[in-house]
């Protein structure tokens, strides 16, 4: 799939996403990853962004102009294109699954500023949140999305990537998990995973995870939302 991201900080995004599983899919072709700088479509001297809210008020807001130019060069039908702010609807893992799914999306970084609504209004398909936080602008949340995305791409994890993936998507927080040694400064692995019983391991293993919902998210267990 491509992802194309329009930005004013396109610098930030050098470095996360040149490292690990996100550059394998990069350099497999399996994720064409497009970062533009919004002030590429701007036409005066100052390359002018920003502009002050009619009525007045503090702050500035992005202007309608170089976003319009942008997306209508950057998007075609087929784009789903998402502006990424704290008012978006929050960001998780089945939305992740859908943007994976889809052969074109363009995300629209806003600054603190915040944008024009007409903005909103023309262009947006979406709007998307990664938490009830402020940024100082739209660029980690986009980067989020980029990679949760990617490692869902098919052929982007390896076949025991994947599978430990599925096998913990019940909508439930994984349990504790361990490796050697079996014995570490007096912590003992728990005698379950040890004996090798794979009907007991299992049992305990659901056994955990619902301790762990149940006292972190218990949220989670009422709607089966993942
Ligand atoms: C638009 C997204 C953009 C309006 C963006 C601020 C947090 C998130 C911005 C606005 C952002 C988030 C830029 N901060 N929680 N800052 O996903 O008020």
């Amino acid at each position: 799939m491509k992802i194309d991201v329009l930005t004013l900080f396109p610098g930030m995004f050098a470095g996360p996403l040149d490292e690990s599983i996100v550059k394998r899919a990069r350099e497999a072709g399996l994720l064409k990853l497009g970062i533009h700088n919004l002030r590429d479509w701007t036409h005066d001297r100052h390359k002018t962004v920003d502009d002050r809210p009619f009525g007045g008020g503090p702050g500035m807001l992005l202007k309608p102009e170089p976003i319009f130019e942008a997306v209508e060069q950057l998007a075609s039908e087929q784009t789903k294109v998402i502006l990424l702010c704290p008012q978006g609807r929050k960001f998780d893992q089945s939305i992740a699954r859908e943007l994976a799914q889809r052969e074109h999306v363009l995300l629209v970084c806003g600054s603190y500023e915040g944008f024009d609504e007409r903005i909103r209004e023309a262009l947006a398909d979406d709007e998307l949140s990664i938490g009830d936080f402020v940024l100082t602008n739209g660029a980690l949340p986009a980067m989020v999305i980029v990679d949760a995305v990617t490692r869902l791409l098919p052929g982007v994890l390896g076949d025991d990537e994947s599978s430990r993936d599925e096998s913990f998507s019940h909508g439930k927080l994984e349990g504790p998990h361990y490796t050697r040694p079996a014995e570490f400064r007096g912590m003992k692995v728990p005698d379950v995973l040890l004996s090798g019983n794979h009907a007991e391991i299992a049992k305990w293993r659901e056994q955990q995870a619902q301790v762990r919902t149940e006292a972190r998210r218990p949220d989670l267990l009422g709607e089966q939302k993942t």
